[in-house]
């Protein structure tokens, strides 16, 4: 077995979500259990049995077939779920992990089905989410012989997961399950490779579920603050003026909006999240400022250039939120809770770190905080958002127009925001972000990090086996949904529903906005046909419904909540329409560009949108 060294930048707490049942495990009894003689895969099986697994998602193939060939005796505990791509198998155990707030669970098989397996690797490694990731690899005797779909996948997700291994005997497979699991939730969460050869899988070994804790010398995913900081930390928070706390992803994980509630119950410092931690602070709150960063609300970026204070919680400071480092919250002290000390000081130059688990820290700065008076400068915000709240889209009397903004802002009023959205990346997303008004925890699912297009169907398909019982809506872009649409089928095959709503303006809508603002419209390979979503819909047997005008909207949503199997409905948006404000990459946090004064007519339509054809 070897192993690529655990990245630094992980350490502290295990992440948890409150409110979710953690899955029990059967290792009670297994004191009890005497050993037995199991193939390597039948230990497979078992081991992820013990660690509480009951669903994964994979795709089969000649080093994984051992395995798959000894799943029937599991059938009762272990649920496979058949993907139409191995990158949809590791969405979707995303997808599952992060609605859960457990591990997740992929399987490929060696060579293209492994490589397929990264981009959801490299996505959940971005993004801080807990998956495993087992691969089969070719027989131990052809490792490094470029064998029938041999690759190197431990080598090659080095630098995407927290962790990888590679297991040639079947007696160290439990041993690296146990290990892939620790590794993944403690500290900062993240995807753990474990490849395994096929001999590994098909010869015999001794197996008994060793469930005494996993120590890995030199791995202290667990830290706390000095007193001495926190002491400091309140100090300077008493002593702000024009204080801002910046909820991120960490807030989520660590279910610590609770906690935040409170703490700003206290203090009455208004919040600003980025976009994985929007569902951490409630958006309907008094001092809920909103999103922050290259699509936030023009007041939280003013806000946060004026602040004499950043408290910044569970968040790392990403480009898409800073802009310009140089001119970035010039006059604001900061402080930084985080749990990853790789990322304090990365970006922005901290005056305090306090590295650990955000909810911990927050509960022993709770009792010590004391209330000011924060008037001035809350009343001083308000002004800042006056102008941009007249100028708001979805206050615009209904002209017959179809806008995105309209589709997300009215799927927000019908589902009263209790649905679990999962976007895919694109305009759509910023959309999502600025009209479906988050007020409850863990209920956005979004590519953060990685930007990853195609990642909202299998990652809501995860996220359903997650929580049978909640409502859930794919909000995604006509181009990003076509690099996994496949996957309606396994909703098919599983009789799974969700219900998607394809924002569909016929065109790669962000890059076509880029080029529209920074390449002189100059709109290359941005226009995109599509099939008719409708039939593709019905094609897989599901329903599929078109709406083209912001009356039709309510009706079809509510259609589309009532029909018991997955709908897909085609929303044809304004194709030139753009996601304001905008801080160009790189550009001062508060130079941006805003929403003309009355909305844009389209001026310029995709010429292949409605016939298919490029004439
Ligand atoms: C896999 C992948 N390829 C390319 C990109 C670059 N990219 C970011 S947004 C975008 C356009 C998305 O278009 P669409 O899915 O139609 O959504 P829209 O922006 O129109 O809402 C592209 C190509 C990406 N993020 N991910």
């Amino acid at each position: 077995m070897t192993a690529s060294p655990i990245s630094s930048q992980h350490a502290a707490q295990p992440a948890a979500i409150p409110n979710k049942p953690q899955p029990s495990t059967s290792s009670e009894s297994s004191s009890l259990e005497l050993s037995r003689v199991c193939t390597g895969s039948e230990i497979l099986w078992e081991s992820l049995i013990h660690e509480g697994v009951s669903v994964m998602f994979g795709y089969p193939g000649g080093a994984i077939m051992p395995a798959y060939d000894a799943l029937p005796q599991y059938e009762k505990q272990l649920h496979h779920v058949l993907v139409r791509h191995e990158q949809g198998a590791a969405h979707a155990a995303e997808g599952y992990a992060r609605a859960s707030g457990t591990v997740g669970v992929a399987v490929a098989t060696s060579g293209p089905g492994a490589t397929n397996l990264t981009t959801g690797i490299a996505n959940a490694m971005l993004d801080s989410i807990p998956i495993i990731c087992i691969t089969g690899q070719v027989g131990s005797s052809l490792l490094g012989s470029d064998a029938f779909q041999e690759v190197d996948i431990t080598g090659v997700t080095l630098p995407i997961t927290k962790h990888n291994f590679l297991v040639t005997r079947p007696e160290d497979i439990m041993q690296a399950i146990k290990e892939a699991f620790y590794i993944a939730k403690s500290g900062r969460p993240g995807p753990v490779v474990v490849d395994i050869t096929k001999d590994a899988l098909q010869k015999s070994a001794n197996f008994k579920w060793d469930d005494s804790p996993v120590k890995l010398p030199g791995y202290r995913p667990e830290r706390r603050p000095l007193p001495s900081d926190l002491q400091r930390a309140i100090e300077m928070i008493h002593a702000a003026k024009k204080p801002i706390i910046f909820a991120g992803h960490g807030v989520v994980r660590a279910g610590a909006t609770g906690l935040l509630l409170e703490f700003v119950r206290k203090t009455e410092i208004p919040v600003a999240a980025t976009l994985l931690g929007l569902t951490g602070f409630p958006a309907s709150h008094p001092r809920a400022l909103g999103m922050m960063g290259m699509h936030g609300e023009a007041w939280v970026n003013k806000a946060i250039q004026e602040s004499d204070l950043i408290v910044a919680l569970g968040m790392r400071f990403d480009d898409r939120v800073t802009g310009n480092l140089k001119t970035y919250a010039p006059k604001a002290k900061k402080i930084h809770v985080e749990l990853d000390p790789a990322e304090v000081n990365k970006l922005v130059h901290v005056d305090l770190p306090l590295i650990g688990d955000v909810r911990e820290i927050l509960q022993m700065l709770v009792p010590h905080v004391e209330y000011r008076e924060r008037n001035e400068w809350i009343s001083h915000i308000d002004e800042l958002k006056g102008k941009s709240a007249v100028i708001d889209i979805k206050h615009m009397p209904d002209n017959g127009k179809l806008f995105a903004a309209h589709v997300i802002h009215d799927l927000w009023r019908l589902t009263e925001g209790k649905a679990i959205v999962v976007t895919d990346v694109g305009q759509h997303q910023m959309w999502e972000a600025q009209y479906y008004r988050h007020d409850f925890p863990n209920k956005l699912i979004t590519s953060g990090g990685l930007g990853t297009m195609g990642f909202a169907l299998p990652a809501a398909m995860g996220a359903r086996f997650a929580c049978p019982d909640e409502e859930i809506w794919v909000i995604a872009g006509d181009g990003g949904f076509q690099m996994t649409q496949a996957e309606l089928q396994t909703l098919v095959q599983e009789n799974k529903k969700v219900n998607v709503a394809i924002i569909n303006n016929g065109y790669l809508g962000m890059v076509r906005q880029w080029q529209q603002f920074f390449y002189g419209g100059r709109y290359v390979a941005t226009p995109m046909s599509s099939p008719d979503f409708v039939k593709l819909a019905e094609a897989h047997g599901l329903s599929g419904l078109r709406v083209t005008k912001r009356s039709e909207v309510a009706e079809a949503v509510r259609r589309a909540r009532e029909i018991p199997h997955t709908v897909v409905i085609d929303f044809r948006v304004e194709q030139m329409d753009a996601v304001y404000p905008m801080v160009p990459a790189g550009a001062d946090l508060d130079a941006m560009i805003r929403r003309p004064e009355a909305a844009p007519e389209p001026d310029q339509r995709n010429p292949i949108y409605e016939t298919g054809k490029d004439d």
